[in-house]
């Protein structure tokens, strides 16, 4: 894969929609052992924090600051996320987090309307910040799939204020939004990948079916943009970018530990 392996179209796309789509974008094998090893690993578990939605169901995200040579991290360097993103953001990127976003079956918590930068702006100036969400299992309209406000990365930052244990934006201009702009379910088979903007608008809708619904978001923010406090999370790395071939013998040796039970405490 080249550094700029994105089309001028897909570019495009992406400057209009504020997202971008690549179906069956990473290695069906590297994506099985993604789930794999996601599924045992008892340090995932143990950091997943819960967030209620308005109806008191219960989402959980494991979010890890920290880069280490775990499977997770090794995806955070993957070539495959990261030219594309310097290319879509037209700019150096480094890693701000990842996070492992858990809708188990039968009641796994909906996500309010929110942008990233809603939350973001407390510590960065630019919205020059964007994402990778890895679909690990198949996304659906059933089991909570993202839905996203197609261009709404072009209003700029909308007010965000508390809703339930969660930040959301401001129902009333997003019911507003929603009278202009195409409300998008972002259906995805495992390894597809969905790029987005910080000021995209996006949700999802709570699990209520039999099949999980797990993803791996990976952000990033651009080198030029560091917070602007010295304690604020994020602040700039150089970010090394991986071949598949380093990818997968990071994720393998990670599934080993996992799969003995011989975890080190890692990151
Ligand atoms: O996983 C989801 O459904 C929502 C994720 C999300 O909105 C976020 O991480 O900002």
């Amino acid at each position: 894969m080249g550094a700029h392996p994105l089309s001028d179209e897909q570019v495009q796309q992406f400057d209009q929609d504020g997202y971008l789509i690549l179906e069956d974008y990473f290695p069906r094998q590297d994506m099985e052992l993604l789930s794999r090893i996601a599924r045992a690993d008892q340090q995932l578990a143990a950091i997943a924090v819960e967030r209620r939605d308005t109806d008191g169901r219960v989402g959980r995200l494991s979010l890890r600051y920290e880069l280490p040579e775990d499977v997770y991290g090794a995806l955070v360097h993957s070539r495959r996320i990261v030219e594309p993103l310097e290319q879509l953001l037209r700019a150096e990127v480094y890693h701000y987090h990842h996070k492992m976003m858990i809708k188990e079956p039968f009641g796994g918590g909906a996500w309010e309307w929110h942008q990233d930068f809603g939350y973001w702006y407390s510590g960065f100036h630019y919205p020059d910040m964007a994402s990778c969400m890895i679909a690990v299992d198949q996304a659906t309209r059933q089991n909570g799939c993202l839905q996203v406000i197609r261009g709404s990365h072009r209003l700029g930052r909308i007010e965000h204020g508390r809703v339930a244990d969660q930040t959301g934006a401001d129902p009333q201009r997003v019911e507003l939004i929603l009278q202009r702009l195409d409300k998008v379910y972002c259906e995805m088979g495992p390894g597809s990948a969905l790029f987005f903007h910080s000021n995209l608008l996006h949700r999802s809708d709570a699990n209520d079916s039999p099949n999980p619904r797990w993803a791996l978001i990976c952000c990033y923010n651009a080198a030029h943009n560091p917070p602007f406090r010295p304690e604020v999370k994020g602040q700039y790395a150089h970010l090394e970018r991986w071949g598949d071939e380093k990818v997968r013998a990071v994720a393998e040796n990670h599934w080993q530990e996992v799969s003995q039970g011989q975890e080190s405490v890692r990151g």
